[in-house]
């Protein structure tokens, strides 16, 4: 590649930029979107959720109609005894019907709709019905990430529900769809560690919840094996504001002997990294079931801790509060074995993705990755990187005119590159370091052409 193709017009920069951004495929790096392997909407329990009645009913906009629709009108358990055809009715009439859909995850079903070419102003949902009834969800993942422009969508492959263990037990090769890649998410090790212990003796592990006998090896030996039967690319664990490392004090809970003795020695084994999404306080009102959780304000040291006391180990971390942004890209620009990523949940929303990709790209240059989708419903796919990958493009359009201020032009294929890395490389060089990409500069010993491209 050379090194001194022509550089942007300063006129051309926001149009260049923009479709740069747009042109590049996406690895979604934090989804809860499955493949059709493990059933899809509406079958009973199918885990891959799709479809107009899914997109409308998102805890999201459950929240948000509660706050239309009080309990005192409908009672909560009122709402989850509608089918969900009825619940999704109630959603659109009262959020998209009534009032202008203005919230963020309500534009989002409206950018959806448009974008799969269907007119989004209709009273009911019947037409949207009748259109998502004659997709099949298989050639239907392929149409929303190509609209999407997504290459790969990593699950979230929950080892402590029995529903989805039970899939993964039965069915070899039920993770074998090359559009999807599988992380292994262990919540209840961390936050709770007596009752993870009875769910691991059930299964055999041998293991006691006071650490005793063989309780660290065979800890391993679980983790181990479920690494290998998902194949998955890290492991992930959402945490509490309230976590520390150390604990405090020393050893309250046990979460520091499952950190130190379990697993983090087996992911530095095998070179995968830990997860942590920091500062979500569960069930703060859980007649809303999923959509009853809250964020607060976590504790930044947890994570110089364990980057700084486990250098062999990988860290990617996002967290879940706004206050805690800034200290987090200051503690990353300490430790390069934490990777830091995405606008979370509370987060994923245009004022604070701007704000947020803007102080990342200041404090630590394109070695993040700017965002994830959290996708629930494969078609959010469709919004969420539509919404983001604008947002993206705008700050680093100013990011590019600063730049020309300071007297230095950028070329198209340095933009390409910084694009690259943020949407897609900077996460598969982070997960699989061996990977050869391509630079601008053509030269290090990390360049070698990406055969996909
Ligand atoms: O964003 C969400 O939909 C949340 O409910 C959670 O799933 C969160 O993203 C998580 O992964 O725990
Ligand atoms: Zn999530």
């Amino acid at each position: 590649m050379s090194t001194n193709s022509a550089t942007i017009d300063p006129a051309a920069l926001a149009d260049t930029v923009t479709r740069l951004v747009a042109e590049q495929p996406v690895t979604d790096l934090h989804t809860h979107c499955y493949a059709p392997s493990f059933g899809a909407s509406p079958e009973p329990d199918g885990l891959l959720l799709w479809g107009i009645d899914e997109l409308v009913t998102y805890h999201y906009l459950i929240a948000e109609v509660f706050r239309v629709v009080p309990p005192s009108q409908l009672p909560y358990q009122d709402y989850w005894m509608m089918s969900k055809q009825e619940q999704a009715d109630h959603i659109w009439k009262h959020l998209f019907v009534e009032r202008t859909p203005l919230s963020e995850a309500c534009r989002g079903v409206i950018t959806t709709l448009t974008k799969l070419g269907l007119d989004p102003h209709d009273k009911s949902l019947d037409s949207y019905r009748q259109w998502f009834s004659e997709q099949s969800p298989d050639d239907y993942i392929n149409k929303v990430m190509e609209l999407a422009n997504v290459d790969s969508i990593t699950m979230t492959n929950e080892v402590f529900s029995d529903h989805e263990r039970n899939k993964w037990l039965d069915d070899s090769s039920i993770g074998d769809d090359p559009r999807f890649e599988a992380v292994l998410r262990i919540d209840k090790m961390l936050i709770d560690w007596p009752s993870a212990c009875q769910d691991l003796r059930d299964w055999e592990y041998d293991v006691q919840s006071d650490f005793s006998l063989d309780t660290i090896e065979e800890g391993r030996r679980f983790l181990r094996e479920w690494l290998d039967r998902m194949k998955a690319i890290y492991v992930a664990t959402s945490l509490p504001p309230e976590f520390a490392y150390p604990s405090f004090p020393p050893q309250r809970n046990h979460s520091d002997r499952i950190i130190q003795d379990i697993l983090l020695p087996v992911l530095e084994e095998r070179d995968i990294p830990w997860a942590m999404m920091i500062g979500s306080k569960r069930g703060v009102n859980p007649a809303l079931k999923d959509a009853g959780d809250v964020g607060a304000k976590a504790d930044v040291s947890a994570v110089a801790n364990l980057c700084s006391d486990f250098p062999n180990n990988k860290f990617m971390v996002t967290m879940l509060s706004r206050e805690n942004q800034h200290e987090l890209c200051v503690t990353a620009r300490k430790f390069g074995n934490l990777f830091v990523f995405g606008c979370w949940w509370f987060l994923n929303n245009p004022s604070l993705i701007e704000e947020m990709t803007r102080m990342r790209l200041e404090l630590l240059g394109a070695t993040v990755a700017p965002q994830h989708s959290d996708a629930r419903i494969l078609d959010q796919l469709i919004y969420k990187w539509d919404h983001s990958r604008r947002i993206i493009a705008k700050v680093l359009v100013d990011k590019y005119r600063d730049l020309h201020n300071a007297g230095y032009r950028v070329s198209e294929e340095q933009v390409r590159q910084d694009v690259r890395l943020l949407l897609r490389d900077n996460f598969r060089n982070f997960i699989e370091p061996t990977r050869r990409v391509e630079t601008i500069a053509g030269s290090s010993d990390e360049v070698a052409v990406d055969s996909a491209e």
